[in-house]
């Protein structure tokens, strides 16, 4: 008699008819006390705290050059531009992010696996950590349309299937994030609140959520609820300075009418422990471009 695959429990459910507000059930530092790497126990108490840490330089200026050469070079690339990974924005139809670049390129291959970056990763998520998924994010100027507020979380347990919240997103500035154009907004302590979202997943969502998001989008009571529990607090900071936040953070960012664009390379971190399962609420998986199935651990 076959068995089916045990289900895992759905600790965090969304995407039904209503909207629930409920406590986080995971750690947000996964790991002890002392755990060496570039993380000081200041820095991982602040991560607990807030559901985010800056690091004003994560990479050098030299380094932000090759970065950013290397991000030149795909967004020009024709290939690139015919390939599902590159999303284009919804009104210039410029390119608007371009995913899985840890695997399209050799050069962001290293970022992912340098020592500051995944030795945070593993300070935070207490195990080895394979990418879930990687991107740049060009946002160029002239009216590139922002990304509403949101939990990551709440997508990539809905339509990845990672069970838990064990999981943490670093943004890497490759210009200068200004004040005006179109930084990212987190509200400061959302993670510890998990917002199941109403509405079901349509099919191949990812189509059009990764321009507009829709399934997934709290309501404004929920996010006014959370801001004025919470605030906003936005990032600026030279290039090469970064951001870590965690899978549950709410957070957003908006349009850029600047001449100045805003152009990150956003790495997703989750625990060897955590592996994606089938989605807890979404009819289909969604490519492995946009969540891994890969789960060899990096560096
Ligand atoms: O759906 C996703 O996986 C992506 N969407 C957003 C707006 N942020 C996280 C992630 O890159
Ligand atoms: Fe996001």
């Amino acid at each position: 008699m076959t068995t089916a695959p045990e289900r895992t429990a759905d600790l965090y459910p969304t995407r039904g008819t209503e909207e629930v507000l409920i406590d986080r059930k995971d750690p947000v530092v996964w790991s002890a006390p002392g755990t060496p790497g570039p993380f000081t126990d200041e820095d991982l108490a602040a991560f607990e705290r807030d559901g985010f840490r800056a690091v004003d330089e994560l990479i050098t200026p030299d380094e932000v050059s090759t970065y950013h050469a290397e991000l030149e070079r795909l967004i020009n690339d024709p290939e690139m531009r015919a390939d599902e990974r590159s999303i284009v924005e919804p009104r210039s139809r410029e390119i608007r992010s371009i995913f899985e670049v840890h695997k399209i390129s050799e050069v962001f291959a290293r970022l992912a696996a340098d020592p500051r970056v995944v030795g945070r990763a593993r300070q935070i998520l207490g195990s080895d950590v394979y990418v879930h998924q990687s991107r740049i994010n060009v946002k160029p100027g002239f009216g590139a349309s922002g990304f509403y507020w949101h939990s990551d979380f709440e997508t990539w347990h809905a339509e990845d299937g990672l069970p838990n919240m064990r999981t943490v997103s670093v943004s890497i500035a490759l210009t200068r994030n200004y004040d005006t154009n179109g930084g990212l907004m987190i509200m400061p302590g959302s993670h510890r609140t998990f917002l199941g979202c109403a509405g079901a997943t349509p099919k191949d969502n990812y189509k059009k959520s990764l321009q507009m998001q829709d399934a997934g989008t709290p309501s404004d009571e929920a996010l006014t609820k959370l801001a004025s529990a919470y605030g906003i607090r936005l990032f600026t900071g030279e290039a090469g300075s970064a951001t870590w936040f965690d899978c549950n953070a709410m957070h957003g960012s908006g349009d850029n009418i600047t001449p100045y664009p805003r152009s990150n390379v956003f790495i997703v971190f989750n625990s060897v422990e955590n592996t994606a399962v089938e989605p807890f609420a979404a009819p289909v998986r969604r490519p492995e471009f946009i969540g891994a199935r890969d789960f060899t651990p990096i560096g």
